[in-house]
């Protein structure tokens, strides 16, 4: 929907939607807590969330010291087999956990217990303790719930108003995650774009990208587990010529599913793209037949989470007769969706698939990391001749790339000049551009010299986005 938007309305449907979300929650948690839903078993319960107190009156049953067992199958269309469990009051519930989707590991959550992660084939019994009142269970592998691996624990025979009212309370819009004060970033992503080695020859790229789950800095002093390609808090930038060819090995050292999807190259991608499993690996080859910054990401969905997670980069294709410059940089940006406020690696968890749904980033970030060029800037010099490739890789944020005191000369977007050293399309001389404006998954890359000493802002000039970390700076020297 947001891609049909112009640029210019994509920011105040983004903050009416925002408005319109927070408005939503409000109202749902005032409904239900007047109304204290009497026998709703699906709504999920916790206790830990109860505003009205019913939950609690409800919760205490005698143990009946009888045990219900039950197997569930977790299955590739992301669902639980069977998709509701009986239990009486006060059974504790057993449930053996049998992973039949041959691609993804899954988990089981009901209440305060969860079971591990269990790998594609494998099984596993868990015992989810006394059963008191009727509650949602869930996948907890970010994106899972959201596309509905969920079941319902209807627990019968005991009191009808054990169904907490509040748990809707604790899906009211978070609190922004504060910065942290003071922090610096550990480790600066590299903007810097080495150029070509000069060679009218194909080269053939060979490389390996590993896949893991680790956490990593997204913020000055703030952790996220990402899901990365090598490590890093984007994917590696792979720079190139039109006739390259680029062998890719994807190797899986995750615990879900995971894939890759290059724009570069056109092919059927049925095969190269598909998913693949914790402990496989496969062969993606193709030859760049076009220029562009192309994307890169992680196709498995839900795309928007594995995207969201780190999982995506940047192909530099470049354009033949491509003029020389002083300094070429890369910046990708792309969306940060935090589950907590983490402030060591030990703290950080998944991704916030809900936040991602609901279109509220905590921030928007260059190569992955909020404000990280603020710390390292741009170093350049008067005079100098500087490129940046540019990418939005979303999942779902625009781009307006400015730099604020810089006029772009030159002006390449999606395959295609508009402004060439000052010499627009149509032949004209006296035009200048201050914006490249891309759409997720869009790329290009403008030039530009700095007519004197200062620091230049670069900046998403939506300026929400800016606010919320899509920030760093030209530092330009004589
Ligand atoms: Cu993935």
């Amino acid at each position: 929907m947001r891609g049909s938007q112009s640029n210019s309305g994509v920011s105040s449907v983004w903050s009416a939607a925002g408005i319109v979300a927070s408005v939503v929650a409000i109202l749902l948690a005032v409904t239900f807590g007047v109304a204290a839903n009497p026998s709703g078993t699906s709504l999920p319960a916790n206790p830990n969330f109860a505003s009205g107190g019913t939950a609690q009156a409800g919760a205490a049953v005698e143990p009946t010291g009888e045990t219900t067992e039950v197997e569930v199958t977790m299955t590739a269309d992301m669902t639980y087999e069977p998709s509701v469990i009986e239990v009486p009051a006060g059974d504790e519930l057993v449930v053996t956990l049998i992973n039949e989707d041959d691609k993804n590991g899954h988990d089981l959550v009901i209440g305060d217990v969860e079971s591990s992660r269990i790998q594609p084939g494998k099984s596993e019994t868990v015992n989810f303790g006394v059963q008191s009142y009727s509650q949602e269970g869930y996948c907890s592998v970010a994106g899972h719930k959201q596309m509905g691996m969920t079941l319902d624990v209807v627990v019968t025979g005991g009191s009808s108003s054990a169904v907490d009212a509040g748990g809707h309370a604790g899906h009211a819009a978070p609190a922004a995650i504060p910065d942290v004060v003071d922090a610096e970033v550990s480790e600066v992503y590299p903007a810097k774009l080495e150029p070509l080695e000069s060679t009218d020859e194909p080269v053939t790229h060979e490389l390996t990208f590993t896949v893991t789950e680790v956490p990593l800095e997204v913020a000055p002093g703030l952790w996220q587990t990402r899901w990365t390609f090598n490590g890093s808090s984007m994917g590696p930038t792979l720079h190139g010529k039109v006739g390259d060819k680029f062998i890719i090995t994807l190797v899986n050292d995750g615990t879900i599913g995971h894939s890759i999807d290059f724009h570069a190259g056109a092919l059927a991608p049925d095969v190269p793209m598909r998913t693949i499993a914790p402990g496989e690996s496969l062969v993606y080859e193709y030859t760049a037949e076009r220029a562009g910054i192309w994307m890169y990401h992680c196709s498995t969905a839900p795309m928007s989470t594995h995207i969201a997670s780190g999982m995506h980069g940047a192909v530099i294709i470049e354009p033949a007769d491509i003029d020389p410059v002083d300094h070429e940089f890369v910046i990708v940006q792309s969306e940060v969706y935090l589950a907590n406020e983490a402030h060591s690696p030990e703290e950080a968890e998944e991704v916030n698939a809900d936040k991602i749904a609901n279109g509220t980033p905590d921030r928007v970030v260059f190569n992955g990391i909020a404000n990280q060029y603020d710390q390292e800037r741009f170093e350049v010099k008067t005079g100098e001749r500087v490129r940046f490739w540019v990418l939005d890789a979303g999942p779902n944020v625009p781009f307006a790339f400015h730099i604020v005191g810089g006029q772009f000369d030159t002006y390449w977007i999606e395959g295609a000049y508009h402004l060439r050293q000052g010499v627009s399309s149509s032949g004209a001389t006296d035009g200048g551009s201050q914006v490249l404006s891309l759409l997720p998954a869009e790329g290009g890359f403008v030039e530009l010299e700095f007519p004197e000493a200062g620091n230049y802002s670069v900046v998403n000039h939506i300026m929400s986005e800016a606010e919320r970390g899509a920030h760093g700076y030209v530092h330009v020297t004589d």
